[in-house]
């Protein structure tokens, strides 16, 4: 097939990033294959995808001839090359800024969440420890930025929904998954993101992969 679209993830269905662009694809209503990468093998450091993802990170899309790395690039280039599809994008100009800046936000800030709230936690059952100081006062940080963005009825982002609500929900799923105090609003809001089939298609795999 010229055209085929692949999605490389990592074997235990555990990057923020490859569910991302699942989500896209599932939302576009999009023909795809996912292929595992065993990343405990350094699968991502070897041959063809190596070379194709320019990056030796997971996830890479693959559409025919063309291969590109960097999630939020991939979701943004599913936007432009399938516009007969449903967007997943906001229209308008600065809500779609605003999206762009949510999925920047949560791939480059927030760290100490990022490893004492490793997505392990919430694919594959791992036990946390406390936070510490540090990631309490970055939890503190991403709570004021989401309790600013997220409607008082605890709906999308933008109205309709977007992919910058899977990203913003997978970050603040780290804390809600794993019991850590959340106002209740932020609290609904990842739960009816979670219940979305677009991402509950991405927890089922992760559930058979570390079953
Ligand atoms: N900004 C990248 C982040 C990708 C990333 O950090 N992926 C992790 C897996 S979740 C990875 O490949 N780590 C392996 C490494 O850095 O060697 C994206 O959004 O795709």
């Amino acid at each position: 097939m010229p055209n085929a679209l692949i999605l490389y993830v990592n074997r235990g269905y555990t990057s923020p990033y490859a569910l991302s662009t699942f989500v896209t694809l599932r939302e576009k209503n999009l023909a795809f294959d996912v292929v595992e990468i065993d990343m405990n093998v350094d699968g991502h450091k070897q041959g063809d995808y190596r070379t194709r993802s320019l990056t030796e990170r997971i996830p890479t899309l693959v559409h025919g001839d063309f291969a590109l790395s960097e999630s939020s690039a991939m979701d943004e280039y599913l936007e432009d090359a399938f516009p007969e599809t449903p967007r997943v994008y906001p229209s308008g100009v600065r809500e779609r800024a605003r999206a762009r800046q949510i999925q920047a936000f949560v791939r480059s800030d927030l760290m100490p969440i990022r490893i004492e709230r490793s997505t392990s936690t919430v694919f594959q059952h791992e036990k946390p420890a406390p936070l510490s100081a540090e990631a309490g006062a970055a939890a503190e940080k991403l709570i004021s930025f989401a309790d600013a963005l997220i409607p008082a009825d605890s709906g999308n982002l933008f109205g309709v929904w977007s992919i910058a609500d899977t990203d913003l929900a997978m970050m603040l799923n780290r804390l809600v998954h794993n019991g850590d105090a959340v106002p209740e609003k932020i609290a609904r809001y990842v739960r009816s993101q979670w219940a979305r089939p677009s991402v509950q298609a991405w927890v089922d795999l992760a559930r058979i992969a570390n079953s």
